[in-house]
């Protein structure tokens, strides 16, 4: 039998993908969504939801009919205010263009080839402890520690108050997902936290020679207001810890569970590269967040009216066989992984994926030097998270070289 669905018709489902269930384990969720249909209309949370990387990907290049400034969460800032004054990533052109010119100065390519040489000895400190430790946990051992040394100090971060980096971090995703019980939790001391990193994004509480003082050098010369420059300096600290961690825990995850992955790497740790952008493809830390329309639209048939709000899912866009062939679960470091859209696309497209990238990178090649193979030794602990995919706990055997 053939259906045709009608053009105006919405395959309507009652599936939360907020649900412990479903950030536990969102794989099937994902299949369900993407089998679907390129639109489906949410009915828990009234919004539709787009899994299919084609549309994803029309969605993150169209900004102006899918715009930002209606925020990333599930309710629209331009009408209701969110907990904090709109970031980079929640504005449109002018005002976009203006503060993403000023950011992208600031992680210049001179910047990476400085941050790359900063950053290397305590990969390579780290690397060598938990190899001689042997049993480690993934996450709390190697993920969290890297990033949450290496990132605060590129910042220019005063060493107090820093453990509130998580819990701001956690609050800024949490709240892009559904107002439930884990975005409360996340909350619990949210003025606290969130009046802590306002305070660290300012001038005087910066040190003189890192990516905040340079935020606020591009203040100096005019080309972005004072107010703009805190607001980018809190958008490196909202933006770049949480989302390493998860990197960096997905990629271990991966290379442990493929144990023939490993392999190829230690072979050619020049392969790093690869195994990062696969594994952000097919485990995206940042899974979910909303686009707002701004006129009515059409995607692969179906009628969306403006101002809606879409759910993009950008880690089911990224195990979409029909982009990724029908082994698209699958973590493979000869796959081109280009095109996957876990740093989003499109003007919006993350500007500290080089810091990323080189983080994960930096932490891969020194274990690779050091570590023969990476077991999984029990069960792995899902981080309980709106929007972003990871591990609380990775129980890992090192066997060293
Ligand atoms: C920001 C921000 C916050 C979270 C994520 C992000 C992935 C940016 O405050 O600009 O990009």
């Amino acid at each position: 039998m053939t259906v045709t669905l009608s053009p105006t018709s919405v395959v309507s489902l009652p599936d939360d993908p907020f649900t412990l269930e479903n950030i536990s384990n969102p794989y099937p969720l994902h299949e369900k969504l993407r089998e679907a249909g390129p639109v489906v209309w949410l009915e828990k949370h009234g919004c539709y939801a787009v899994t299919r990387y084609e549309w994803v990907y029309e969605i993150l290049t169209d900004f102006e009919s899918y715009c930002s400034s209606g925020g990333l969460g599930p309710k629209d800032i331009r009408k209701e205010a969110e907990w904090r004054p709109p970031s980079i990533l929640e504005s449109d052109p002018p005002t976009h263009t203006v503060m993403r010119r000023g950011l992208a100065g600031v992680i210049s390519p001179s910047t990476m080839r400085r941050l790359r040489e900063q950053f290397a000895p305590f990969a390579e400190e780290l690397a060598e402890e938990v190899a001689q430790r042997g049993t480690v946990d993934g996450i709390v051992d190697i993920a969290e520690r890297y990033p949450l040394k290496v990132f605060p100090d590129a910042v220019g971060l005063r060493p107090d108050g820093r453990e509130n980096l998580l819990p701001y971090g956690s609050m800024v995703f949490n709240a892009f997902g559904a107002d439930n019980d884990i975005r409360s939790a996340a909350f619990a001391e949210g003025e606290r936290v969130a009046a802590w990193v306002m305070d660290s994004c300012e001038r005087e509480n910066l040190t003189d020679t890192g990516l905040g003082a340079d935020i606020w050098t591009v203040a100096d010369e005019g080309r972005i207001e004072p107010q703009q420059a805190t607001l980018l300096v809190r958008a490196l600290l909202s933006a770049g810890v949480d989302t390493t961690i998860f990197g960096i825990g997905n990629t271990l995850y991966n290379l442990a569970k493929y144990p023939e992955q490993w392999e190829k790497l230690k072979a050619k740790p020049q392969l790093a590269k690869f195994a990062v952008d696969e594994a952000l493809r097919v485990e995206s830390p940042f899974q979910m967040f909303h686009r707002t329309t701004t006129v009515d639209t059409e995607l692969g048939g179906v009628p969306i009216p403006a101002d809606s709000k879409i759910l993009l899912f950008m880690g089911a866009a990224n195990r979409d066989p029909r982009q990724w062939g029908e082994d698209a679960d699958v973590f493979d470091l000869d796959r081109n992984a280009s095109g996957h859209v876990a740093f989003g696309m499109g003007l919006h497209q993350c500007v500290g994926q080089p810091i990323a990238r080189t983080e994960i990178e930096l932490m891969l090649q020194a274990l690779a030097k050091r570590v023969d193979r990476i077991e999984l030794t029990g069960e792995v602990t899902p981080w309980i998270h709106n929007v972003l995919r990871g591990f609380a706990r990775l129980p890992l055997q090192l066997t060293p070289r």
